[in-house]
């Protein structure tokens, strides 16, 4: 099936006129939707294995399920990927790396001496892009994880060798943001806690606050580096107890200036991230969310055009919170091709941006103003079905990527040519 031309243009007019109805512009929100950046993770394309060789990989609480085949297998096959993903993805790009991306060339490097030459191929793979890096220290998937404990751990050189990842970290970040000329934020999340049931749940949680402030101890210029730490409920193997929970992380973010990260699958399964924005967002300066999809538990399937991935958007769009609240996407699928997970999720986080930028929020907000709930329902409800999908077809043609399916064909040519000779 492909769309032509003048199908995308008589849908266009159409949407514009009927999205005019309701007051709203399609080519100012299309602009809109254009500008703020969704971060996509380089881990969709490896299963969380990293650059470093042998021992990393997605372990200390995290699990990436599947083996279909074609998987990236070092930098610059990451690199191939992704320049493959964007070119069929609309919308404003960063890109997201781990520490365990770092690029050894030979040497015996470990994650405390870590510097910017390690990621630098990654910074001039992104300049060619024009696209900012973001940045996160990994505290996973090394040796140094000593029983389920990072910054927390009760062995002091443990916390050290970690408190210094997290300081090299920092500087890398900066860099980032020096060289690339756009901010880099860096998000902390450290997958420490136990198995079972513990006797003494407060001390790892000064030992996780200490360790932070020694991380944190040299002030960081904010227009460079944004810094953001990320809460848990539980990890696999780790279930009973998470010392960087949520309401640690947030404690710790209000009082340290810091910004605190949701993830979408780091929640009870009743919680939804998509109502706690716009309550962190009274207190918090800038806030970074993990758009994630947890099926059951935090699994980290490929995002969806879900409800609430549709209701996180709303709520950055219609809070006016654009500029304060930094996109991130974190899912791994290992099941499916990863490159079109990559393609399927970030398309639909641009998916749901556009929509939200077309809501008819005033309309919406005054019915609730002149307490007529019957019509704020019914309006909902209406809006629902309004024509999107001929404004989202635009959007993709105004930004030179493929419009409707048409990327399937071109993914599957790609697995084909690239992916199936690893
Ligand atoms: C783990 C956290 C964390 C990781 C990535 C790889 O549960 O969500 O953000 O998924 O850092
Ligand atoms: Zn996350």
């Amino acid at each position: 099936m492909s769309i032509s031309e003048k199908q995308i243009q008589t849908g266009y007019d159409y949407a514009k006129e009927i999205y005019g109805q309701y007051g709203v512009d399609i080519d100012a929100a299309m602009e809109k939707a254009a500008k703020l950046p969704v971060s996509m993770h380089c881990w969709q394309a490896d299963d969380v294995i990293g650059c470093e060789g042998a021992e990393g990989g997605a372990t200390d609480g995290l699990a990436t399920t599947g083996n279909y085949p074609g998987r990236a297998r070092n930098a610059d096959e990451i690199r191939q990927d992704a320049d493959m993903a964007m070119s069929m993805i609309p919308g404003a790009h960063k890109f997201n790396l781990h520490a365990s991306y770092a690029e050894l060339h030979g040497k015996k490097i470990d994650r405390d001496a870590y510097t910017i030459a390690e990621f630098q191929s990654w910074v001039d793979w992104a300049k060619e892009k024009n696209i900012g890096l973001d940045f996160n220290p990994t505290y996973f998937g090394h040796p140094m994880v000593k029983d389920g404990f990072t910054l927390s751990s009760p062995d002091e050189n443990v916390r050290k060798f970690w408190i210094e990842h997290g300081k090299r970290c920092r500087e890398i970040g900066k860099s980032f943001a020096e060289q690339l000329g756009k901010t880099c934020v860096i998000n902390y999340w450290m997958p420490d806690g136990y198995k079972d049931t513990p006797a003494d749940t407060a001390a790892p949680r000064q030992r996780m606050i200490d360790a932070l402030d020694q991380t944190f101890a040299e002030k960081i210029d904010e227009n460079l580096v944004l810094e953001a730490v990320e809460s848990k409920l539980f990890a696999l193997g780790l279930e009973s107890y998470t010392v960087g929970s949520h309401e640690l992380m947030m404690g710790y973010a209000l009082t340290r200036g810091k910004l605190l990260t949701l993830d979408a699958g780091h929640f009870h399964p009743t919680e939804v991230i998509s109502a706690k924005i716009s309550a962190c967002m009274q207190f918090l300066p800038k806030m970074l969310l993990h758009v994630s999809r947890g099926v059951r538990w935090d699994s980290d399937h490929v995002i969806t055009l879900d409800d609430e991935l549709q209701n996180i958007m709303g709520e950055i769009v219609r809070n006016g919170y654009d500029e304060r609240v930094c996109v991130a996407l974190d899912f791994f699928d290992a099941s499916i091709n990863r490159v079109a997970a990559w393609v399927i999720g970030v398309r639909n986080a641009q998916k749901a941006l556009l929509k939200a930028y077309l809501e008819p929020t005033k309309l919406l907000r005054d019915a609730e103003n002149d307490v007529d709930y019957t019509k704020r329902l019914a309006m909902m409800e209406e809006i629902k079905t309004l024509p999107f999908s001929a404004v989202w077809d635009a959007y993709c043609c105004k930004q030179n990527v493929p419009v409707g399916d048409a990327w399937i064909g071109q993914l599957k040519q790609y697995e084909k040519d690239v992916m199936s000779k690893r």
